[in-house]
C-alpha cells in the first residue's frame, strides 16, 4: 500500500516540511481548490503543486476532489459540458503523474456532522453526529469547513428546490451517465475513479444518497463494469451504520479489484438511533475492528492508497475540524503497523 496524507495546498497550515518527517509517507492527496466546480483547472496550479510535493520528497497521485457540478448530478441539460470539462480536467490531472481520482456523488452536501467539537472525556474533540441535532438543523444554512465545494444561502435554497421529486433510481442513471461519457478519457488517461461513500451513509434532509451499502456498490459496479471504476473504501463512512459489514466489504471489493484508495478512520456508535463520534483510529477506541479491515484488504490483493482520513483535535491544537496534525499523524504510524503486521500474516484467500 502507499500511505498518503491529506494537504490542502499552499494555504494548508500544516506544512509539507512537517508532512514529510511523518514516517512512511509516499505521498499526498490534494486538489486544487481556488477553481469552482464546472471550470477548468489551470495547467500551471497542478504543475506549481506537483513541484511543492516533489521538493519534499513527496508524490502527488491522488486527487481528491474534482468536484462533481450539480448539473450532472441532476441530469440537467448542461451535463454534457460539464462532463467534458471533467473530462479535461482528468487529462491535465494525468499529465502531472496523477493515477486515482476521489470524488462523491451526494447531492448538494458532502459530509455531514452535527457537531465540529465534540469534547472527548479525554479532552480531545472529533467531529460527530446526533441523530437528533440533525432534525433541528436547516439545510439552508448548513456550511461545513473541509468541503471542497459550498454554497451561498440563496444558491442552496435553488438547489434544494431542483433535487425535489429527485429518485434514487434517477440520481443512479445519472451516475452511471457521467461515468460511462468518461470512460474514453479513462482509458485513455488510465485515471482510476474512486467514489467516496455517503457519509453519513443513509438520505439525510430528503435528498437522495445511492452509496451507502454493498447493494448501493453491487449496482454501481454492475452498471460500469470499466476497470477504471472503483471504490475509496471509507471505513468511517461506511461503518456510521452498522449494517454495512466493513470487513467483508473490504475483502469483496479488494478481491474484485474495485479498491483504488482507502480512508480508515474509526467511529464509535452511540445510542443505537444512527448517532456517532469519530473515535481515534484504534480498534479498542471505536466501533470498527481496524485490524481486521487491514487484513481483509492484505489477503485480498489491495496494494493501493490509503490515508488516515480524520483525526481528532489533541494536545491543544486547533486545527481544521478533522484534520490537524497530531491525531492524523498518530493515525499514520497505527496504519502502518497495522499493513506491516498483516503483510507478515498474509494468506491467500
Ligand atoms: C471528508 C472527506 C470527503 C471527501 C469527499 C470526496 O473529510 O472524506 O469530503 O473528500 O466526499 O469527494
Amino acid at each position: 500500500m502507499k500511505l498518503t496524507f491529506r494537504y490542502y495546498g499552499p494555504q494548508d497550515s500544516i506544512p509539507l516540511s512537517y508532512v514529510r518527517q511523518i514516517p512512511g509517507l509516499s505521498g499526498v492527496v490534494t486538489s486544487v481548490y481556488d477553481v469552482k466546480a464546472g471550470e477548468l483547472w489551470p495547467r500551471e496550479s497542478l504543475s506549481s503543486l506537483r513541484k511543492l510535493c516533489q521538493e519534499n520528497g513527496l508524490s502527488m497521485e491522488v486527487i481528491e476532489s474534482i468536484p462533481v457540478p450539480e448539473d450532472i448530478k441532476l441530469g440537467k441539460p448542461t451535463r454534457d459540458h460539464y462532463i467534458d470539462v471533467y473530462a479535461e480536467n482528468l487529462r491535465r490531472c494525468a499529465e502531472v503523474g496523477v493515477r486515482c481520482v476521489c470524488y462523491n456523488f451526494m447531492p448538494v452536501f458532502d459530509w455531514i456532522r452535527t457537531d465540529l467539537t465534540h469534547q472527548n472525556p479525554d479532552g480531545s474533540h472529533s467531529l460527530s453526529y446526533e441523530a437528533g441535532e440533525l432534525k433541528k438543523m436547516n439545510p439552508k444554512h448548513l456550511h461545513l469547513p473541509g468541503w471542497d465545494e459550498s454554497y451561498r444561502a440563496d444558491e442552496l435554497e435553488g438547489l434544494l428546490s431542483e433535487y425535489q421529486g429527485m429518485s434514487h433510481e434517477k440520481l443512479r442513471e445519472n451516475l452511471v451517465y457521467f461515468l460511462n461519457r468518461l470512460s474514453p478519457t479513462l482509458d485513455e488517461t488510465g485515471i482510476d475513479m474512486a467514489i467516496h461513500p455517503d457519509d453519513p451513509p443513509w438520505d439525510v434532509f430528503g435528498l437522495p444518497r445511492i452509496i451507502s451499502s454493498e447493494e448501493d456498490l453491487d449496482a454501481l459496479f454492475h452498471a460500469v463494469p470499466s476497470p477504471h471504476n472503483g471504490l475509496t473504501l471509507c471505513v468511517g463512512s461506511l461503518g456510521e451504520n452498522p449494517h454495512n459489514d466493513v470487513v467483508h466489504m473490504a475483502a469483496k471489493y479488494a478481491e474484485e479489484k474495485r479498491v483504488f484508495f482507502a480512508h480508515l478512520r474509526n467511529v464509535k456508535w452511540e445510542k443505537g438511533d444512527g448517532s456517532f463520534v469519530e473515535s481515534g483510529h484504534q480498534s479498542a477506541m471505536g466501533s470498527l475492528d481496524m485490524g481486521a479491515i487491514v487484513q481483509a484488504l492484505v489477503d485480498h490483493g489491495f496494494d493501493g492508497y490509503v490515508r488516515p482520513d480524520h483525526g481528532r483535535n489533541i494536545w491543544g491544537e486547533a486545527g481544521k475540524p478533522g484534520y490537524g496534525l497530531y491525531d492524523r499523524a498518530l493515525g499514520c504510524a497505527y496504519i502502518s503497523g497495522l499493513f506491516e503486521m498483516a503483510e507478515k500474516h498474509k494468506s491467500n484467500k
